[in-house]
């Protein structure tokens, strides 16, 4: 199954009419700025706004009626193709609106989804977006089909047995297990690689879309990542070493940006990609200092760490592109005395970094470093040499194999430790080094069948 929405790669551009409501006018104005992007981003072209201040959107029409028909003129009128409303529409509005309008309607994650499969080019990134599509589309097949079966009824909806619907959600139920599946052998994998290289610091940038995060990366390492003047232009997490001074590298992950009312369908499915920001030891907040709203963005942010597990992470904040203030002499000021613990760079230019690899390695000394580690039962010495070392977090009894030898069980321990101390455990877990997790489908080929 692929792609639903067809916004992008289709002959002839769409023409999109933008419609969103909010307390007040003004603000209703900002987030349709950003809605506009993301049409553009997506492939339409932008003919008009539409906005309207309500408390919240009416739960039968999104706007008030009279609005509505406003809009239905409109369409007519300018023959645009698409409707694109800045929050997500429930089944009910669906149903009014498309009577009303009669064109095309994208609901907000709708468009974000789209967005992400256009732009999805790894393995990994695909699956992600395509189980968010399709956890999306479920909840909205269930809804939607009483309605739909019996306005149209007719071939599919007839006849004894399962009805489209059933077949349709046990289809997608059926992909959603096979993706999940796929994600969780990553999951595995990226796992062990994250312990091969548990030696060194983990730190990930994360921020909003467009706000600098992979031009950060290419300046701070060896380059080569994509960074464009685009909306999520990254997806997936690339990791790089970056050697920060002659005592200190680090491991350097950017990866997927946040966007306000970012669909949760694909921060459950992004998993995969997030655990890269949950597993690090420091994060790089990095902020897009000369964007009009960038506090609010700062507060999406935020939010979205919460709702991923990484808020208590320490974080440094880093206010980027200082070189594209309007009066930047004067805003610096005023941005250091609102924000003293912050550093102040423009990424494209290299500005700001040496100030910034410094407090990285500051903060960097202060901390503790996650890990995990196989030890074999058998081996109580060493687990207790973890113990005295660090704070173990968590235990779970495994089957490991060395080079191809018969499995044997072992205990796959994550631990924290103080990260003037890893030196020391590196040499501790040495003798295991070889140990690889035997998966349960590798040990029983008959279950695997199953
Ligand atoms: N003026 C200025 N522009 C910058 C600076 N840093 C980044 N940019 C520009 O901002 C745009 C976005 O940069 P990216 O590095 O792709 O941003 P990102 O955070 O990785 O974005 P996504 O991957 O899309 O979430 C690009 O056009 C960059 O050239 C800076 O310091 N100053
Ligand atoms: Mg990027």
């Amino acid at each position: 199954m692929g792609r639903k929405l067809h916004i992008t790669g289709e002959p002839q551009k769409e023409t999109a009419l933008l419609v969103g409501v909010a307390k007040r006018r003004d603000s209703a104005q900002d987030s349709l700025d950003e809605l506009a992007q993301l049409a553009e981003t997506a492939g339409a072209t932008v003919l008009g706004r539409i906005t309207q201040a309500l408390q919240k959107p009416n739960p039968a029409t999104y706007l008030r009626s009279g609005k509505v028909s406003e809009i239905a003129g409109i369409v007519q009128e300018k023959k645009i193709s698409t409707v694109l409303f800045d929050d997500d529409l429930s089944p009910n509005q669906v149903r009014n609106l498309e009577k009303a309008l009669g064109c095309k309607l994208i609901d907000r994650s709708q468009l974000i989804l789209d967005i992400f499969a256009n732009r999805a080019k790894t393995a990994v990134a695909k699956t992600q977006v395509e189980l968010a599509q399709l956890d999306y589309l479920r909840t909205r097949l269930t809804r939607q089909w009483t309605h739909l079966s019996r306005q149209q009824g007719g071939i599919g909806t007839r006849g004894p047995g399962e009805t489209q619907i059933e077949t349709d959600r046990r289809l997608i139920g059926q992909r959603i297990a096979t993706l999940r599946n796929r994600l969780e052998r990553i999951d595995q994998q990226r796992m062990t690689q994250r312990r091969r290289r548990e030696k060194y610091h983990r730190v990930a940038l994360v921020g909003y879309t467009n706000a600098g995060k992979s031009t950060l990366m290419n300046a701070m390492s060896r380059g080569g990542v994509l960074a464009e003047d685009r909306l999520f232009a990254t997806l997936d997490a690339t990791t790089r070493k970056c050697v920060l001074s002659s005592a200190t590298t680090v491991l350097l992950s950017d990866t997927v940006g946040f966007i306000r009312k970012l669909p949760h369908n694909l921060i459950e499915s992004f998993k995969s990609t997030l655990d890269e920001v949950r597993h690090s030891d420091v994060l790089i907040h990095i902020v897009s200092a000369s964007h009009p709203r960038f506090e609010d963005q700062m507060m999406v942010v935020r939010q979205t760490l919460k709702e991923i597990g990484a808020l208590e992470i320490p974080t440094l904040l880093v206010l980027n592109k200082i070189d594209a203030l309007e009066a930047p002499e004067l805003t610096v000021a005023a941005l250091k005395r609102d924000y003293p613990e912050a550093v102040p760079i423009a990424a494209l230019r290299g500005i700001g970094l040496n100030t910034l690899t410094a407090r990285l390695e500051t903060m960097l000394r202060g901390t503790q470093i996650e890990g995990e580690t196989l030890i074999p039962v058998t081996d109580g010495r060493t687990l207790a040499g973890v113990r005295r070392l660090g704070k173990v977090i968590g235990e779970e009894l495994v089957q490991v194999s060395n080079n191809g030898q018969p499995a044997q069980e072992a205990l796959h321990v994550r631990y924290r430790i103080a990260s003037d101390r890893s030196d020391e455990l590196a040499h501790l877990l040495a003798p295991h080094k070889g140990l690889r997790r035997v998966s349960a489908d590798s040990a029983s080929p008959s279950r695997h069948q199953s």
